[in-house]
């Protein structure tokens, strides 16, 4: 463990999360590939200068020999990552059943998957102790890489427990946790056996953080009701200690999307698909083939309103881009055929010989695809059922300025509280509102679009990613000298 905190004058922020934003490939015994990417929370930290960010999480393979280990750790160092390393095992019980069986569907409200409730309640205690296990090999990387003077920032449902076992091991290290997710009523969280301890170790932290407000007073709730401790505008307060609770809701890199479409290559795409569906509307879909991104829902509603407005036949496309995530997991195959069967039966019935209404693609776009796509759609469907924020409805607003097309928005994604004055608010499980609001945008003259337009483009290009890293690392700061301040009193 190194001592002390050589002079330097950037803070160093060590940001903690699950993966790592890298994918590693093994090409040999003692040799790897690593491809950086760009996602949300890389570019947000990128664009904060003051702090020196290192990354500490999995890289998503098995590595069971020591060779492969070190080269792997020297490979990360170049790009300031550094691995924590998990057995198959591990990840097994840990990131696949408690993480992603358990604690993703409830902080969705989606409840445990219906014929896997007994199975999953049965090998709840041995997923939760991999749980912690993980937590706690998180800690020790952290703890061997930690100097003096160093912020921590935890993400994600993924390391609740991380909070806890960091302060166990220095109780002056400056911690925060922030959830992606939604945190649910606290009547869901009640239900989960491991309610107390898991509230209790993120309380160790100096700060938490949510995208709304809605979800930090679900957080505080939890912690009064189920814990008994007393919350206070500014958080939950235990024995005179008090952990700062606040909403801090994320953004994107919007220049980067501007600039974007800017390009040459990204100028041609357009045309090309511009070309392509020349006199259809185009209505675009951008999800991970996720049960909490509705879309299945989303379907049924195009195809509701294919009925109800035969004009519309053979004037509007929808294209539905599904990036298949946890391929490995029963529910998610499951969906994707689905989503296959739905899509095939609304375009064997509404289809033509030269074509058919729905387009849709199992598959990732690379980022300047995804430019094109977004900048030459009329309507976005963002239908999730329960979305932490969702930074696709962002993404499109950014790439929006010259077409000023319409956003149909869930009122469960976060995003609903910052784009919801701009956007098509809709409740995702009512198939005949939304299939109204399709129609609605579809019809919805010039003047309207772009006042709602202009609303939303203002907040994602001052709202960004990077002013909400800054925001919530210098809060993170302030916390600590309040902590102090409280002790000294
Ligand atoms: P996600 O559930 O992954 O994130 P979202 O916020 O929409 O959801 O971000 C998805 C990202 O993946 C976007 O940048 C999008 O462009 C990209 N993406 C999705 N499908 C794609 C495809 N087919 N091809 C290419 N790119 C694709 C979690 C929470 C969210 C929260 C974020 C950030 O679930 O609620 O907003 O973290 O906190």
């Amino acid at each position: 463990k190194q001592e002390g905190r050589p002079l330097r004058q950037r803070q160093r922020l060590l940001v903690v999360a699950n993966r790592l934003p890298v994918s590693a490939v093994r090409r040999g015994e003692d040799s790897w590939s690593l491809d950086i990417s760009a996602g949300g929370l890389v570019s947000a930290l990128l664009g904060v200068k003051e702090f020196e960010a290192r990354w500490i999480g999995w890289a998503g393979v098995n590595v069971p020999d020591e060779i492969g280990q070190k080269a792997l750790t020297k490979a990360l160092a170049e790009k300031r990552c550094i691995p924590v390393f998990l057995d198959e095992e591990i990840v097994h019980q840990y990131y696949n059943g408690y993480c992603n069986n358990i604690l993703w569907p409830l902080f969705h409200y989606l409840g445990l998957p219906q014929e896997d409730r007994l199975a999953t309640t049965r090998s709840f205690q041995s997923q939760f102790a991999a749980y912690k296990k993980a937590n706690q090999m998180f800690a020790d990387v952290v703890n061997e890489h930690y100097l003096e003077g160093d912020v921590v920032w935890c993400h994600d449902y993924h390391l609740m427990f991380l909070p806890k076992c960091l302060k166990d091991y220095n109780s002056k290290m400056k911690v925060g946790w922030f959830l992606h997710t939604p945190f649910p009523s606290s009547e869901i969280h009640r239900t989960l056996p491991s309610r107390s301890e898991l509230l209790r170790s993120v309380l160790a932290a100096d700060l938490v953080g949510f995208h709304t407000y809605d979800y930090a007073r679900h957080f505080v709730s939890a912690c009064t009701r189920i814990l008994g401790l007393e919350g206070t505008p500014e958080g939950v307060e235990d024995q005179g200690r008090l952990t700062r609770v606040a909403a801090f809701p994320i953004g994107i890199d919007s220049e980067r999307f501007i600039r974007a479409l800017e390009l040459p290559q990204v100028q041609e795409h357009i045309r090309e698909l511009k070309e392509r569906f020349a006199g259809r509307k185009v209505m675009l879909g951008v999800d991970r083939l996720d049960m909490i991104k509705g879309i299945p829902q989303k379907i049924l509603a195009f195809e509701k309103f294919l009925e109800e407005n035969p004009s519309w036949r053979d004037k509007v496309v929808l294209l539905q881009i599904a990036v298949p995530t946890r391929t490995d997991v029963p529910e998610y195959q499951k969906l994707t055929s689905q989503v296959h069967e739905i899509v095939g039966r609304i375009n064997g019935r509404f289809g033509t010989l030269t074509a058919v209404p729905i387009h849709h693609l199992d598959r990732s776009l690379d980022f300047q695809a995804l430019c094109a796509l977004y900048a030459v759609t009329d309507v976005a469907l963002v239908t999730s059922l329960r979305d932490g924020m969702n930074l696709v409805s962002y993404e499109f607003v950014a790439c929006q300025d010259a077409k000023k097309g319409v956003l149909i928005l869930s009122e469960f994604a976060g995003a609903a509280q910052s784009l919801g004055a701009g956007a098509i608010l809709v409740n995702p499980w009512n198939i005949t509102e939304v299939a109204n609001s399709i129609a609605q945008a579809l019809n919805m003259p010039s003047e309207e679009r772009e006042k709602r337009h202009k609303h939303n483009f203002i907040h994602v290009t001052t709202h960004t990613a990077q002013e909400w890293a800054e925001t919530f690392v210098s809060e993170l700061n302030d916390t600590e000298e309040e902590a102090q301040i409280r002790t000294r009193q």
